[in-house]
């Protein structure tokens, strides 16, 4: 365990992923404190829970760099507190998915130990080894030009045997090789039938399309300044990938487990469809990233913001909703672990009403669109990212200290760069998802012990912003959720399976769109503007008087909506 991948700023692994409830005063999430809110959840109108990595890891990339697929990091809990959790939703009619992270494993993994330790170790082809390139003058260089999503290159360097290995994430992460079949069986007794032997009902399953690697060519140029490349297009929806995930349908076949796979670099409905196809029998679904990319940077850079547009957002949405009339089904979603959150990208937080009013129109839109709905804790209460005043040593992923060290380094700390590089952080770091959840006014938010030290600091807004004062308000964003879900499960033909389309697609301030389900019609309109802007509602309504199933303003005037006000409306077809 003494191994130390050498080359890399050596950083601190964060003690925790989410933060989502402390039960013993460490500061540290665990297992029991999930289990002390599952009727919270439920009383959601949620169906099913995901938790994050919960196995046991060195966490330096928050629990997706796992050291035993089979046992759990020590400060969550243990192997029963995970069966405590799956009978407990069971009890509740809660379904419970785990995450799958297969295409990579720890340093620590007792696998990559014995992979590491000689080249004629039975193991050795369980993970990715090449031989260095090496200049004229002796120069010794990685196997290809490709970057790491981390940054950096993605191969390094290991004296032991003097090769190197690939690590498409972070160095702590060597990536498994799924063309040797051994690996692929270990990884399905291990990752997969453990867990799903003790009664979970599915897999999200991480990095979906990344298993086989098409070649380890140098990756095209895309920018110039930079020595390392990402090679996407190189490791992503690679020739065998299919054949992986039908060989790994079968084991989940004999389980009616569920999967939803994490599908990025993959924006084309046709090729997510090779994915999701029932007949190709392999992922349930999956999580496209054409909605929650909208702004974001080059695939360089994803840190860095970029100016977003209406129409370019809803036709990321159309993409998503392109799969429901197929034989394949999709999700609706705008958070997760990865992205920060939506109503500071995507809302307006200005005034408290306008929060308000931007988080229940996100609601309406992301419960409105068909496929599965998925919502991140937190968003069900409108928690926002943290404010760009705090400081840099705030921010714990991997992603981000590594992002923020290379401006720093490649630009010799230029003031105005590393000013932009805070600012892209605040704006979509992935650490803003993982601050400690709000649940009520005590100090540190009662996510933990009132004289605890939380893992991440709490944001500032909790004593205005939480759970408990959510609960006693008849209109407040929680409720608005509750409600949003119930409607949907109520008509379930239009707003879970509805054929999708957008009616005024170069609108650049309203977002209208129709679904068509089973001889019903569900018109819903959004203002993503803070001004009034004139909409003849009365007409789409074709002339009869209807009262909206969802909207976040009081009163229903037809012929405008009002800053950032969202409705939607069932009609027959
Ligand atoms: O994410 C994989 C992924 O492709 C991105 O969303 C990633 O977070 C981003 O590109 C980083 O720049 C999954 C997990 O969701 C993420 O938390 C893990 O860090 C990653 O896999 C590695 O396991
Ligand atoms: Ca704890």
């Amino acid at each position: 365990r003494s191994f130390s991948p050498a080359g890399v700023t050596r950083i601190k692994p964060p003690e925790n992923t989410v933060g989502f409830r402390d039960t013993n005063g460490d500061g540290i999430g665990d297992l029991p404190g999930i289990l002390s809110k599952l009727d919270y959840i439920k009383s959601l109108g949620v169906d099913a829970i995901w938790i994050c990595p919960m196995y046991d890891s060195p966490q330096y990339d928050m629990g997706y760099d796992i050291a035993n697929y089979e046992d759990v990091y020590a400060p969550y809990g243990t192997v029963a507190d995970v069966e405590a959790i799956i009978a407990a939703c069971h009890e509740r009619g809660l379904r419970i998915l785990l995450d799958l992270v297969i295409n990579h494993t720890s340093y620590l993994h007792a696998w990559f130990g014995e992979s590491r330790s000689s080249k004629s170790s039975s193991k050795r082809d369980w993970y990715i080894w090449r031989p260095a390139k090496y200049d004229v003058d002796g120069t010794r260089r990685p196997p290809n030009n490709w970057r790491s999503f981390f940054g950096g290159s993605a191969w390094e360097f290991d004296d032991e045997t003097q090769e190197y290995y690939l690590h498409l994430f972070a160095v702590e992460q060597p990536d498994l090789n799924w063309e040797n079949s051994e690996t692929r069986k270990a990884i399905y007794d291990s990752a997969v039938t453990f867990w799903l032997d003790k009664g979970i009902d599915g897999f999200r399953v991480d990095t979906v399309n990344m298993y086989s690697k098409r070649s380890f060519a140098n990756a095209p140029i895309l920018d110039e300044r930079l020595e390392w490349q990402p090679a996407h297009s190189l490791f992503c929806n690679g020739p065998r990938i299919h054949e992986f995930l039908h060989e790994l349908g079968q084991i989940l076949a004999k389980y009616d487990a569920m999967t939803v796979g994490e599908l990025p670099h993959t924006p084309q409905i046709a090729d997510v469809l090779s994915y999701v196809s029932t007949k190709e029998k392999q992922l349930s679904m999956v999580f496209q990233f054409n909605v929650v990319e909208t702004g974001t940077g080059d695939p360089t850079f994803n840190t860095t913001p970029r100016n977003w547009t209406l129409p370019d957002f809803r036709k990321r949405i159309a993409q998503t909703q392109e799969l429901v009339p197929t034989d394949g089904w999709s999700t609706s979603f705008l958070e997760n672990h990865d992205q920060a959150r939506s109503i500071s990208r995507f809302g307006n937080e200005e005034t408290p009403e306008y929060w308000a009013l931007s988080a229940k129109m996100l609601a309406i839109l992301v419960t409105t669109l068909s496929g599965t709905v998925y919502i991140y804790q937190g968003q069900e209460i409108g928690m926002v990212n943290f404010p760009l005043e705090w400081n840099i040593e705030e921010y714990k992923d991997v992603n981000s200290i590594n992002y923020y060290k290379f401006i720093q380094d490649s630009t010799k700390n230029d003031p105005t760069a590393v000013k932009r590089a805070k600012e892209a952080l605040a704006h979509l770091a992935r650490d803003h998802p993982r601050i400690p959840m709000q649940w009520d006014g005590t100090a540190n938010a009662g996510f933990t012990t009132e004289s605890a030290k939380p893992w991440m600091r709490v944001h500032d807004n909790y004593p205005t912003l939480n759970v408990e004062k959510q609960q006693s308000d008849s209109k407040s964003v929680l409720a608005f959720w509750q409600e949003a879900l119930r409607v949907r499960k109520s008509f379930p033909k239009v707003f879970a399976h509805g054929v999708f389309s957008d009616t005024d697609p170069s609108n650049e301030s309203l977002l209208i769109f129709e679904k068509i389900g089973d001889g019903q019609k569900l018109l819903v309109l959004l203002n993503f503007t803070t001004e009034t802007k004139p909409i003849d509602i009365g007409k789409r309504l074709g002339g009869k008087p209807r009262k909206a199933v969802l909207r976040n303003y009081e009163d229903e005037p037809l012929d405008f909506l009002r800053a950032l006000e969202g409705r939607a409306y069932l009609l027959d077809n």
